[in-house]
């Protein structure tokens, strides 16, 4: 019988599943949602990642954010390099965290003090801690298709990987934690004052994507986070961005500098770390004086503000503040990115709606608007998975799932947008 070629990818996978739940170790990477075998990626330069099997791919996942600047660039790898020789982590305070502590505040205004920790899960967890020790209530409301890591609270309709996973409400979370954990529709306010009607007096947060990526990218329409801000105030809620992915993403201060409205609490992640395993949570003193050991709320961490972590955090935000002009040319590639793509699929007859912010877009194929998770839904995730599974074959690696925001780097010049276009020409038309 011929042998079965395995690929050098397939083996690892093979091996992968024998080891580790599913082969990977974030369930998003599995391609559950599209189908086939994830790609097993040995290193990545720029733009561009390269599998075991000699193959290159245009990086537009980018590491689901941090990667802005692109792969290995150069700055990074020199701070990082200079600092692993001083040894990887102490578990006392260093230099560096006060500087990445002091750049985080001045680059974000809303944020009076931070505390560096080792996920955006961590982060969020800590900030609705500190919301409900601040507030003495327990419950949260967060939205639909939003998420804010795999800690219990959360795992209550959440987007990204539990919403591919087709089990929005995990098992394991208990029934207790979701009674404290109430869901609103993104983009509706009117869903949130009848939480708040319900509710009065017992709501400690809103926890909220300012501009949501994890249910795909749907932007906050005119009023709804001005709407959040004033519902906060007048009902005493903590208001929370959950700017993990957005934060340094879409603008040096993230979306509330771009909306103008301040949060208590700010969540970051991915960027501030550079690409190493990073989360950040901070506001106004007042409340994060209460943090322990400055106050009596405990949050902890073997490896927060880890030294390499910080270097990496340190050069990327260090770059980005030394080049604003960064903003203007992601979102200006994006732009003629997406718009190319829009042409694209409407000469060929195929509907979809491309929602797309700074360098962050994604392309539904959906032909109405997409304003939450319900119409987030309504796309057409079988086409989705031959566009991702052709743009693959081409050299174009985007995120296996259409219920996330792709990536666009520093690195994708104005020729790589080109070959992007170009490939686009090529294949939508064999999607119909
Ligand atoms: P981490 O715990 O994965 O570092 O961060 C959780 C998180 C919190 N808040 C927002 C807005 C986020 O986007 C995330 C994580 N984003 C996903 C991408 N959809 C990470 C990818 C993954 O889970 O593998």
């Amino acid at each position: 019988m011929k042998k079965l070629f395995l690929s050098l990818n397939n083996k690892l996978f093979k091996r992968a599943i024998g080891y580790i739940p599913g082969g990977v170790n974030s369930p998003v990477r599995a391609f559950k949602a599209v189908g086939g075998t994830p790609v097993f990626i040995k290193s990545a330069k720029g733009a561009f990642l390269y599998d075991h099997e000699g193959k290159s791919y245009i990086d537009l996942i980018n590491s689901w954010g941090p990667m802005i600047l692109g792969h290995a660039h150069p700055s990074v790898v020199k701070a990082i390099k200079s600092a692993v020789d001083k040894s990887f982590s102490f578990g006392t305070p260093t230099e560096g965290e006060v500087q990445l502590a002091e750049l985080i505040c001045e680059m974000v205004p809303s944020i009076e003090k931070v505390r560096l920790v080792n996920s955006g899960t961590e982060a969020c967890m800590s900030a609705i801690r500190l919301a409900r020790a601040f507030t003495g209530k327990n419950k949260i409301i967060k939205f639909e298709g939003c998420y804010h890591g795999h800690a219990d609270s959360f795992l209550v309709s959440a987007g990204s990987g539990a919403l591919t996973q087709g089990v929005p409400d995990s098992p394991g979370v208990t029934s207790s934690v979701v009674s404290d954990t109430l869901v609103a529709r993104y983009n509706n306010l009117k869903s949130v004052n009848q939480l708040v009607e319900k509710e009065r007096g017992q709501l400690a947060a809103i926890i909220v994507e300012p501009v949501a990526g994890n249910m795909g990218v749907v932007l906050p329409e005119k009023g709804f986070l001005e709407g959040l801000r004033k519902i906060c105030d007048c009902e005493k809620i903590i208001l929370i961005f959950d700017e993990v992915m957005t934060g340094f993403r879409l603008a040096e201060g993230g979306v509330q500098s771009l909306v103008g409205i301040k949060p208590d609490l700010t969540t970051l992640g991915k960027i501030i770390g550079g690409g190493m395993p990073v989360g950040a949570y901070g506001g106004k003193a007042e409340l994060m004086n209460l943090i322990s050991p400055a106050g009596p709320v405990y949050q902890a961490g073997t490896l927060s503000g880890n030294p390499i972590t910080v270097a990496a955090g340190l050069a990327t935000l260090n770059y980005l503040k030394k080049h604003p002009e960064i903003y203007g040319k992601l979102n200006e590639t994006t732009k003629k990115i997406t718009l190319a793509l829009e042409r694209i699929f409407s000469m060929n007859g195929i509907s979809v709606t491309i929602n797309s912010i700074g360098s962050m877009f994604t392309v539904f194929f959906n032909k109405n608007a997409v304003t939450d998770l319900y119409s987030a839904k309504q796309s057409d995730t079988k086409l989705f998975s031959n566009y991702f599974h052709l743009l693959l074959s081409k050299g174009i690696h985007i995120a296996p799932s259409c219920f996330e925001s792709l990536f666009v780097s520093m690195a994708i010049t104005e020729n790589i947008s080109k070959k992007i276009i170009g490939i686009h020409e090529e294949i939508v038309p064999e999607l119909r």
